[in-house]
């Protein structure tokens, strides 16, 4: 599968489509979910052309690996998250129901959070 450079969070990575950011630093932009499904809901996206989990762990450098761990862990505290706890999420492909083919990393938190999967 190749990356679509037209996808929506490509196009908020170029600055084409606004978003509301909440860091950016080399290797990483973090806005608000558009469609929030916690008190705090926030996308971490790398700066590249990943689709994936699996994609990014193959293509990305160390440095940028790094990198995204640590823009992740940036947000985390800015939004004062490590007392009271979290949920890192990322979907990938048809049964993980990803939406936007490029990688991202939900961040929820702001409630207890319940169940791990929907008992769909
Ligand atoms: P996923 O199913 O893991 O691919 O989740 C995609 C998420 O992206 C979903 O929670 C809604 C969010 N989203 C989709 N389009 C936009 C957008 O244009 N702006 C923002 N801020 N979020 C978006």
């Amino acid at each position: 599968m190749e990356y679509d450079k037209n996808n929506i969070f490509a196009r908020i990575l170029r600055k084409e489509v606004p978003a509301q950011v909440v860091y950016e630093d080399d290797y990483a932009l973090a806005f608000h979910d558009v469609n929030p499904k916690a008190p705090i809901h926030i996308l971490v996206i790398p700066k590249g052309e990943f689709i994936s989990f699996c994609d990014f762990v193959e293509k990305a450098s160390p440095a940028l690996m790094v990198g995204f761990e640590k823009a992740i862990h940036h947000v985390i505290h800015m939004f004062n998250l490590q007392e009271m706890g979290f949920r890192l999420l990322t979907n990938q492909g048809v049964h993980g129901g990803q939406e936007v083919p490029h990688y991202h990393m939900h961040i929820f938190g702001g409630r207890p959070l319940g169940r791990m999967l929907s008992q769909e």
